[in-house]
């Protein structure tokens, strides 16, 4: 097995600090937590933007001023989100890509989010996402919240519009979409080719359990406020890097080594160097 590849997604979209006060909003705040996160043994960060009364933004300019403030302080592979928010454009969300970040997310097919929105991923827009991270030299990572999206997750590889050798990331818990069981995610993981990797990302009480199935069955885990705001039933996360932190000690228990972001960069294939 490779060394486990940890990602902090930090601050997500829907989270606000009345779930928990802890929630890092600033580009400082944001860069501080994620080089503490990697001190814990995160090697990426999964980063949303938000303006300054802490709403999400998919602006240039504030993704621009939180990787200057990342690269500042770590040297953590910084994955940057075209999802963005539910409501918004895909013309707005592709904004951060053309920062050229290491890595960016692209969701590959449409699902609920929660009881009143959709996350709409037409298969045109998809497309061009595709085209443009490949434009600006990014490497995408598949982000899976239902069945189909791997399919056609699977199906970008074979078209050429993605690399052949991509990560999936699996985020199971989103109510309304696919459910965090270890079927699902055993299932899942059988249908991605042979040689990508993948990532679970449990939503809330999903994030543990799943996180130690994908320690044993030589996955990666995302951690972090996005997907999950508490440390155990009833008693919220101090920190993203106290989440991360865990993983990283449960993983070493286990005899898997954390991956340091240079590893990771292996791993992933990443290949050029840091800016
Ligand atoms: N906030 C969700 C609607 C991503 O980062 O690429 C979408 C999301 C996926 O978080
Ligand atoms: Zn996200």
């Amino acid at each position: 097995m490779e060394k486990l590849i940890i990602t902090a997604a930090i601050s997500g979209a829907e989270v606000t600090r009345d779930d928990n006060p802890n929630l890092p909003l600033s580009p400082e705040e944001i860069a501080e937590e994620a080089a503490r996160c990697r001190e814990a043994g995160a090697a990426v960060a999964h980063i949303h933007a938000r303006g300054p009364k802490g709403e999400p933004t998919q602006d240039r300019e504030v993704y621009r001023r939180i990787m200057e403030e990342v690269k500042k302080r770590t040297d953590i592979i910084i994955q940057l989100s075209t999802g963005g928010a539910v409501w918004m454009t895909p013309e707005e969300r592709i904004q951060p890509v053309t920062l050229s970040p290491e890595m960016c997310t692209l969701s590959t097919g449409t699902c609920n989010f929660g009881k009143d929105d959709t996350f709409v991923n037409k298969l045109n827009d998809i497309e061009y996402f595709a085209k443009e991270i490949e434009k600006y030299g990014v490497l995408p990572e598949i982000e899976v919240f239902e069945w189909g999206m791997v399919e056609t997750g699977c199906r970008l590889i074979k078209k050429g519009l993605v690399p052949p050798k991509v990560n999936f990331d699996f985020v199971l818990g989103v109510p309304g979409a696919l459910s965090g069981t270890p079927k699902a995610l055993v299932t899942l993981v059988g249908e991605i080719p042979s040689n990508c990797t993948w990532t679970v990302a449990g939503i809330g009480r999903y994030e543990l359990p799943l996180g130690m199935m994908a320690i044993a069955m030589g996955g990666n885990v995302r951690v972090g406020f996005e997907d999950n705001i508490y440390y155990t039933k009833g008693v919220l996360a101090e920190s993203n890097a106290q989440l991360v932190a865990r993983i990283a000690r449960i993983s070493k228990e286990l005899a898997r080594p954390v991956a340091t972001p240079d590893e990771a960069r292996e791993i992933l294939g990443i290949k050029r160097d840091r800016q």
